[in-house]
Formats: C-alpha cells, structure tokens, sequence
C-alpha cells in the first residue's frame, strides 16, 4: 500500500516552512537548496516506500560517515566528484574552452603547504623501500610554449597506498612537494612508485560499496595542481598504465590522456647517472595549461582542505 502526502497543499507548505521559505532571516540559497533537498527526500521516501528502519539506518550511516572524516571518500566512490568534472567539460566546450591536459578529481587526500622548490625536488624521506622513480616533463601552454615559473603541486601515496598525513606513520609531507618550473617551463623529481589505493576495509564508504557489490580500489596515481600566472588551473592525475584497476577505478578519475608510460630499468649505467642503484622507474609527463584573463580560473576551486587556511 503505497500512501502519498507530498502532494498535499499541507505537506507543501510544512516543506517551505522548515526550509525557512516563510521567514525573512537566513541565506536565500540555503534555503532554495534546503527546500529541494527536502522536497527530493520526502519524494524518495514515498516513491520507494522507505521504511522507518531504513530511514533511520541512513541517518545512523551518516554519522558513522562524518566520524571516520569520509564524506569526501563517499563522494568519489559513488562517481559525484566524477560528474562534476564531467559537468566543467561540458561547460567548457559549450564556452569555446578547449585544449590543454584533462581536468580529473582532487578526491579527499590533498594537504596545502608542501615545501616548494626550484626545478626539483625529492617527495620521498627514504623510509619507504619502493622502487625509485623518476619523473620529469614540462609545463606548457596550449601554442607549446614552455610556461617558466608555474608550480607543479604533486601529491601521492607510499607503498601500502596511503598518504601522508591521513597515515599519520609517515613523515611530514612525505609524498608531497610543490617545484617551480625552471626557464624551460621543466619539472622533474624522484620518488617511489606509488601502489594504488583501498578504501578502509571497516569504513562507512567502503560498507556501502559492499552493499552495491562494488570493490573500493584505484589503481596506483600521481595527483597534481598545476597553475601558472594568466593561465587556468588544473586539478588532474596521472594513473599508471599496467595497473590491474587502470580502467576499473571506483573514482572514476582515469581518462585516456591522463595514463602516463611508467618504464622499469636495470640499467645500471643509467641508474649511476641518476645516483642511485638497483631498478629504478622513469615517467615522463607534459603538462598543458589553458590560457585565462579570469582571477577565478587562475586559482584551485574553494574547499575545505587540511592545512589549508
Ligand atoms: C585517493 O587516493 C584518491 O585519489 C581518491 C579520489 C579517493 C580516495 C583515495
Ligand atoms: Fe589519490
């Protein structure tokens, strides 16, 4: 037996008045979205007859969400964060946007104020016994011009696919650096090989993940903001090619552009030019930034970020 009230004159007004429709005070845009989301839950609730267990499941999942900080998390795996880079696409081509490296998701993991250097720098601390890996490429714009003076703002995960920081074993922006480009718009940095990453097997994402049958893996990537002066921002990553999740990322973040070469070598000539020993990995990546007079466009979308001010 379904029972509908939603369409009720009662029911209407009862929606307006607890998004604050009915009063002066308050944010106008708080209250619109408040209204619709509202107004979609009552209609959720009617249409898929949810029932009070259920109802009351949702909300408990909600602060099991908010207490292990995976609300960002959830966002990726169910493919929103996705969709808005989709939306941005398409609203670039509707304005004439185009060219340039691919926009892909931030996701949950960035911490602002890594140290920054010029041309080059190291991201790991030598804790972790990964492979070394070195990689280097150049930032340009969308005529091939080489762009001096942007900052490369890389971040990525150890070994056991966790980040600095949110891992709280590792060192201090470990995995974390910004490097200015020299005069030839170059980067280049050493690191380890990166693993992919799991979501937390006991987490809420990884529960409802579970539940539609889906796995919580990325495959192993390379996250990277990348801005330079009168140029458009980019939030992008690269994946690894060979990676057993590179087209079955539950982020959704891979895109045929972004998968970068990764090539192992036991060259030991080479890897005495590089000062190190043992098989090391090389990546080479460009980096091609749109061109924008536009403030706004210049600078990385608000979000609350750790460290962040
Ligand atoms: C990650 O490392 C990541 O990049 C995303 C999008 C989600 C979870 C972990
Ligand atoms: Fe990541």
């Amino acid at each position: 037996m379904n029972v509908r009230i939603s369409h009720t004159a009662s029911a209407q007004k009862f929606l307006e008045d607890a998004s604050g429709l009915l009063n002066e005070g308050g944010n106008p845009r708080a209250k619109a979205l408040i209204y619709r989301i509202l107004r979609d839950s009552v209609n959720i609730i009617e249409d898929l007859e949810v029932t009070p267990q259920e109802f009351w499941k949702a909300v408990n999942y909600l602060n099991e969400l908010g207490a292990r900080q995976e609300a960002g998390l959830l966002v990726a795996g169910l493919g929103l964060e996705h969709y808005l880079d989709l939306l941005m696409d398409a609203e670039d081509a509707q304005a004439g946007k185009s060219g340039g490296t691919p926009r892909t998701i931030e996701g949950p993991l960035y911490v602002a104020g890594a140290p920054l250097s010029n041309g080059e720098a190291r991201l790991d601390d030598g804790v972790d016994p990964g492979v070394v890996l070195f990689m280097q490429g150049q930032v340009k714009n969308t005529d091939g011009k080489p762009l001096a003076g942007a900052v490369v703002d890389v971040w990525h995960a150890n070994t056991g696919g966790t980040y600095s920081y949110f891992d709280a074993s590792q060192s201090e922006f470990n995995l974390r650096r910004r490097i200015v480009t020299d005069a030839e718009g170059r980067y280049r940095f050493r690191s380890i090989v990166p693993s992919g990453y799991g979501c937390p097997p006991d987490g809420p994402t990884q529960q409802l993940l579970d539940q539609l049958g889906r796995h919580g893996q990325r495959p192993a990537h390379i996250h990277f903001f990348i801005s330079a002066d009168d140029h458009r921002h980019l939030t992008t990553q690269i994946n690894l090619d060979g990676d057993k999740y590179l087209h079955d990322d539950f982020a959704y973040a891979t895109r045929d552009e972004l998968i970068a070469k990764i090539t192992f070598s036991d060259d030991q000539r080479r890897a005495r030019e590089h000062g190190v020993s043992g098989r090391f990995a090389e990546i080479e990546f460009d980096f091609t930034l749109q061109s924008s007079a536009q403030p706004d466009e210049q600078h990385r979308n608000e979000r609350v970020r750790a460290l962040e001010s």
